[in-house]
């Protein structure tokens, strides 16, 4: 198949939906917030995972069209879920760094956020370290206030990979970080990169910043990762991404 024009087709059609994985406190286990993951099943092929389709959105000039398809269908899901008087945590969307730099963003964003009548501190955005080392510093600062303006948060998923992180992390307007999950995964296998894993911990808590440790897929990990003082834990042993309507029936509801 030729994936940009079925990607074409299936933004036009709905054919992409969007799954919600959960994201706990480390120490109480209370549902802090979910991560929007998107799910295309192809009529033919089946499952397509997102990095093949984001990265053909990404070379078909589609990225754009597939970021806003995304942030407008969580946008009125939040909006559902607080017509429902569920108690919606902050729900994270990830944004590739292309998708990012798009001229038309940020006011997609607004627009988006407005339409739905979102609380704009319900969402939070999941950026990579690449967004902050491409490009000028003063640009990215001034697109990174911009969108902290709105009263969107701000993430670095898959901290740790892109390594000029230690330079930028205390001069920018992030929230929280996202440790990749490789290095619990290393950090569970070998003591050395598990003194790697708790330096990197240790970063983010040190700068005031939220720490997410994702990848838990065992009890061991999930104890590793209280054990460093992660304020939040998500993986395969907590839970998995699930539909909307599953999701939902953890959140409590509006007095
Ligand atoms: O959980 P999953 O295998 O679906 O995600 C694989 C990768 O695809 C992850 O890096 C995730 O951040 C990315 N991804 C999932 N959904 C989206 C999306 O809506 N937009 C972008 N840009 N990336 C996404
Ligand atoms: O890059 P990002 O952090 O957005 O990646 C999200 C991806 O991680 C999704 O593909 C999701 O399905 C996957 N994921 C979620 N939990 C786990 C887990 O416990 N283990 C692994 N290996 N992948 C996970
Ligand atoms: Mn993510
Ligand atoms: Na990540």
């Amino acid at each position: 198949i030729h994936l940009a024009s079925e990607l074409r087709r299936a933004l036009h059609e709905h054919e992409i939906s969007l799954e919600y994985q959960p994201l706990y406190a480390a120490t109480d286990g209370q549902l802090r917030s979910v991560e929007a993951l998107a799910r295309w099943h192809h009529v033919v092929e089946g499952p397509i995972p997102p990095v093949e389709f984001v990265a053909a959105a990404e070379n078909a000039g589609l990225i754009s069209a597939l970021g806003e398809y995304v942030i407008e269908a969580v946008c009125a899901q939040i909006g559902r879920w607080c017509d429902d008087q569920l108690d919606t945590p902050v729900v994270a969307v990830n944004v590739s760094t292309m998708q990012l730099w798009q001229p038309e963003f940020l006011e997609m964003l607004r627009a988006s956020i407005r339409r739905h009548g979102v609380e704009p501190g319900r969402l939070c955005l999941e950026i990579t370290e690449s967004v902050v080392v491409q490009r000028d510093d003063a640009k990215t600062r001034r697109l990174l206030d911009d969108i902290i303006a709105l009263g969107v948060t701000l993430s670095i998923d898959d901290f740790g990979t892109g390594y000029s992180s230690l330079s930028y992390l205390h001069d920018l307007p992030v929230q929280q970080v996202k440790i990749d999950r490789m290095f619990l995964a290393e950090a569970s296998r070998d003591p050395k990169k598990a003194q790697l894993f708790a330096g990197i911990i240790s970063l983010g808590l040190n700068l005031g910043l939220d720490v997410v440790i994702e990848g838990v897929e065992t009890f061991a990990d999930l104890e590793l990762a209280r054990r460093h003082g992660a304020h939040l834990v998500q993986g395969w042993f907590l839970d998995a991404a699930m539909p909307a309507d599953i999701v939902s029936e953890r959140f409590g509801t509006i007095a």
